[in-house]
C-alpha cells in the first residue's frame, strides 16, 4: 500500500473523502503542467477508482470560486444529459466526491488544497490526434460550449484576464522592464516580433470593447489531452480539466485546440525544424467545430476563426516568455531553458500558421453554417 509520495501523506488526505472501497494504490496520473494528479485504485472490482488532485493555489488563488464553478458546470451538464435520455452519464461528465463535511475540496494542515473525482473507466486521452479525432473534438467542444449557453448563473473568472492578449502583453512588458533574472538581453529578437504583431493580435479585446464580440462561457484549456474517448470504439466521451471554464472570447476553445493539435510536434520540442502547421488537422477540427458551434456563433466570430488560430500560439509564446523572463515560476520546467524553447516553438508555429491565412479563409468559406 502506498501512502506517501514525495512529501504527501496520502493516509491523512484520502480518509477525508467519502470513498467507497478499500484503497490499494496511489500513483501519479497524466501530464498536467499545473496541478498534481494521482490515481487512487481500490481493491474491489465493483467499486470505483478515483482521481485525487492537489489544486495549484498559487495559480488558482480562489479555490472556493474554482470549485463552485466546476460544480455549477458539471451539475448543469449532468442534468442536460439525463434529460436527453443519455445512458452513459457517469462517463460523460465528471463527478466530484464530497468530503466528510460535505464540501467539494479539502484543505490540509499544510494549507494544500485537494479534490477528488471518480475515475472514468475504460476511457483514454491522447497527446496527438488524427483527422478523425480532430473532427470529433471540433464537434465536442462546440457542443460543450452550446451546453453552457444556458447555465443558471455565470461562472466567475478563476484566472482574471486569462486569455486577454492585451493583459498578456502588459505582463510581458512589465517583466521585460524589471528583468529580474537578467534574461532579456538574450531574447531581444523574439521580443521584437511580439511588439511588431501585438496590435494585430490584440484586436479581439478592441472588438469586445466596441460591443462587437460577446463573452461566452468557454473551456479555456482545450488541449488535445483534455478530452476523453472510449477505449474500445473511440467514441467521444467528455471534456475534462474544467478549472478554467469561465467567460472568455469564443476564440479560446477553437484557437487553443489547434495550437496543440495542429502543431506537427510537441509544444516544447526544441528543434524548430519540426514545428509546422498540420493543415489536415485544421480542416477536420474546423469542420466539426463549425458544424456544432456554427449554430450560435455570429458571422463576425466565424470570420475571425483564422485570426483565432494565429492568436493562440502567439499568446502562448508570450506567456512562456513571460515565465522565462520571470525566473520560471508558473510552468513546471525540466531544464533551465525549457520555457524559452517552448516560447520559440510557439512563435515558430504562429509564423507557420500566418502563412496559411488565405487557405484558412478559403476553406472556412466552403463550410455550410448550420442554423439553430
Ligand atoms: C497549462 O493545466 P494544463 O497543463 O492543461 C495552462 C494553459 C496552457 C498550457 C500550456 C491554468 O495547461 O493555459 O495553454 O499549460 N493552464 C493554466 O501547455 O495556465
Ligand atoms: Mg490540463
Amino acid at each position: 500500500m502506498i501512502h506517501t509520495m514525495q512529501d504527501v501523506q496520502f493516509n491523512q488526505i484520502l480518509p477525508q473523502f467519502k470513498i467507497e472501497g478499500t484503497i490499494e494504490t496511489v500513483k501519479p496520473l497524466g501530464n498536467g503542467l499545473i496541478n498534481d494528479t494521482y490515481q487512487v485504485i481500490t481493491q474491489e472490482k465493483d467499486k470505483p477508482n478515483y482521481v485525487l488532485q492537489r489544486i495549484n493555489d498559487a495559480i488558482f488563488t480562489n479555490v472556493d470560486l474554482l470549485q463552485h464553478n466546476i460544480a455549477l458546470v458539471t451539475n448543469h451538464i449532468r442534468k442536460k444529459l439525463e434529460k436527453q435520455g443519455e445512458t452513459d452519464v457517469d462517463r460523460k461528465v465528471l463527478q466530484f466526491v464530497e468530503t466528510m463535511d460535505g464540501k467539494n475540496y479539502f484543505l490540509d494542515a499544510e494549507h494544500r488544497y485537494w479534490r477528488m473525482m471518480i475515475f472514468i473507466p475504460n476511457a483514454q486521452t491522447f497527446e496527438t490526434v488524427d483527422t478523425k479525432y480532430s473532427y470529433l473534438a471540433g464537434v465536442a467542444f462546440g457542443d460543450f460550449e452550446q451546453m453552457l449557453t444556458d447555465l443558471p448563473e455565470e461562472p466567475g473568472d478563476t484566472i482574471p484576464d486569462f486569455h486577454n492578449m492585451e493583459f498578456r502583453m502588459k505582463q510581458l512588458r512589465e517583466v521585460v522592464k524589471a528583468d529580474p533574472v537578467g534574461r532579456v538581453e538574450g531574447v531581444k529578437d523574439i521580443l521584437a516580433i511580439f511588439e511588431r504583431d501585438a496590435e494585430r493580435m490584440c484586436q479581439a479585446e478592441r472588438l469586445h470593447r466596441e460591443g462587437k464580440l460577446p463573452r461566452r462561457i468557454c473551456h479555456c484549456d482545450t488541449k488535445v489531452n483534455n478530452m476523453m474517448f472510449d477505449a474500445n470504439d473511440g467514441h467521444f466521451l467528455l471534456v475534462i480539466d474544467l478549472d478554467t471554464v469561465m467567460p472568455s472570447l469564443f476564440f479560446s476553445d477553437y484557437g487553443d485546440f489547434l495550437r496543440s493539435a495542429a502543431n506537427t510536434t510537441a509544444e516544447d520540442d526544441p528543434n524548430m525544424d519540426n514545428v509546422h502547421f498540420n493543415v489536415e488537422i485544421f480542416k477536420a477540427f474546423t469542420k466539426g467545430y463549425v458544424e456544432s458551434a456554427g449554430k450560435f456563433l455570429t458571422p463576425l466570430e466565424i470570420e475571425l476563426l483564422p485570426y483565432a488560430v494565429e492568436l493562440f500560439p502567439f499568446m502562448q509564446s508570450v506567456r512562456f516568455m513571460w515565465d522565462y523572463l520571470s525566473g520560471d515560476h508558473y510552468w513546471k520546467c525540466k531544464y533551465p531553458t525549457h520555457n524559452l524553447d517552448r516560447s520559440r516553438n510557439q512563435l515558430k508555429l504562429y509564423e507557420e500558421v500566418c502563412k496559411h491565412e488565405q487557405m484558412m479563409k478559403d476553406y472556412i468559406a466552403t463550410l455550410p453554417i448550420p442554423t439553430n
